[in-house]
């Protein structure tokens, strides 16, 4: 007996490893909203934190109790308990003081978070509108001073450092925006604007996605926040209300003229040529972008072709229709002029 329990406590030592790291590594990662980013999203992490300590001791307390009250009563018969005077004093403590102590504790703690959130919107705000669609999200920037605007879709570049405000909307049914690094959850309304604020503090590319099931591919939109410094976060800006450039080589001219006198024209937009579809998202720079279809494929010339080809076999129900209208070599042609839209 006494050789096995070296190997015992060997087991118990994995499983406690084994369960602490399992634990822990919902902390981390691109959704993880206890790996903060942002003022507001470092808030909600503190407070989900203090939550989880004051639940860990009121459950220890629980058990201790309920392990104190087995002991002393486990030699005795069950017509013994007694529930005289102290134990219902033990009731009210146990049962109303303390928990409501605790509860009036975290909200006082919820109260203080929430009245550090900014009540006045900041001057210095960069100020995004974002309207949901089944299923992607379109994107556009307008500077109310200077008049400079863009128009994108399904990714989002803020300056670090610099307070953020993003008014949602939505064409069709219930969304809800999510970065979960930066801020909370918000739904977006239809027939109704809602909004949300942050300021990231740190550079990286931060993965929304929507929260709320709207639909079969509500799973498959997703979107990008991507915090840059300044100077880089002002370049993207001017990059992205520039419109397209003009290709640069006989076989992309002949692509753009299949894009913009095709059927791509019905649903979008490439500023600078004639296509002007309001339907899908703007093509303007969509080389520019890291993923294609909101998140569902990585952003290159293959995948692009995938895309056009066989949109409704990769993401049914999309809007998109699988474009079966271009030869092999056209759709080459087009999926390689559409990358170079940067
Ligand atoms: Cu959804």
């Amino acid at each position: 007996m006494r050789s096995s329990s070296p190997l015992r406590s060997r087991v118990a030592a994995v499983i406690r490893a084994s369960a602490v790291t399992v634990t822990l590594t919902g902390c981390h990662g691109v959704m993880s909203a206890l790996d903060p980013a942002s003022h507001e999203s470092g808030m909600i992490a503190s407070i989900t934190w203090w939550l989880v300590g004051a639940s860990a001791v009121i459950y220890a307390v629980v058990c201790a109790a309920m392990v104190a009250a087995i002991s002393r009563h486990r030699d005795r018969s069950a017509s013994s308990v007694d529930l005289s005077a102290p134990s219902e004093r033990m009731i009210v403590w146990y049962g109303a003081i303390i928990p409501g102590v605790v509860l009036v504790a975290l909200f006082v703690l919820t109260l203080t978070a929430m009245h550090r959130y900014p009540a006045t919107i900041s001057r210095r705000a960069v100020t995004y509108h974002v309207t949901a669609h089944q299923w992607w999200w379109d994107v556009s920037w307008i500077d109310a001073s200077s008049g400079r605007a863009m128009h994108s879709a399904n990714e989002i570049h803020v300056p670090v450092g610099a307070p953020v405000r993003i008014i949602l909307t939505t064409d069709d049914v219930i969304h809800t925006f999510w970065v979960p690094q930066l801020q909370g959850k918000i739904d977006l309304i239809p027939g109704d604007t809602t909004e949300i604020r942050f300021t990231a503090l740190h550079s990286g590319a931060y993965r929304g996605q929507c929260a709320e099931f709207c639909g079969v591919q509500h799973a498959h939109m997703a979107f990008v926040v991507v915090a840059e410094p300044a100077d880089s976060f002002a370049n993207w800006i001017a990059s992205e209300e520039a419109p397209a450039a003009m290709p640069s080589d006989s076989a992309r001219l002949v692509a753009q003229q299949l894009v913009v006198n095709g059927p791509c024209a019905t649903c979008h937009t490439i500023r600078g040529t004639s296509a002007s579809g309001a339907i899908g998202p703007d093509l303007t720079h969509i080389g520019s972008r890291r993923m294609l279809a909101a998140g569902e494929l990585p952003n290159n010339i293959g995948t692009m072709e995938a895309w056009i080809a066989n949109a409704q076999s990769l993401k049914p129900g999309v809007a998109m229709p699988s474009m079966r209208v271009f030869s092999g070599g056209q759709l080459r042609a087009v999926a390689a002029y559409l990358e170079g839209l940067r």
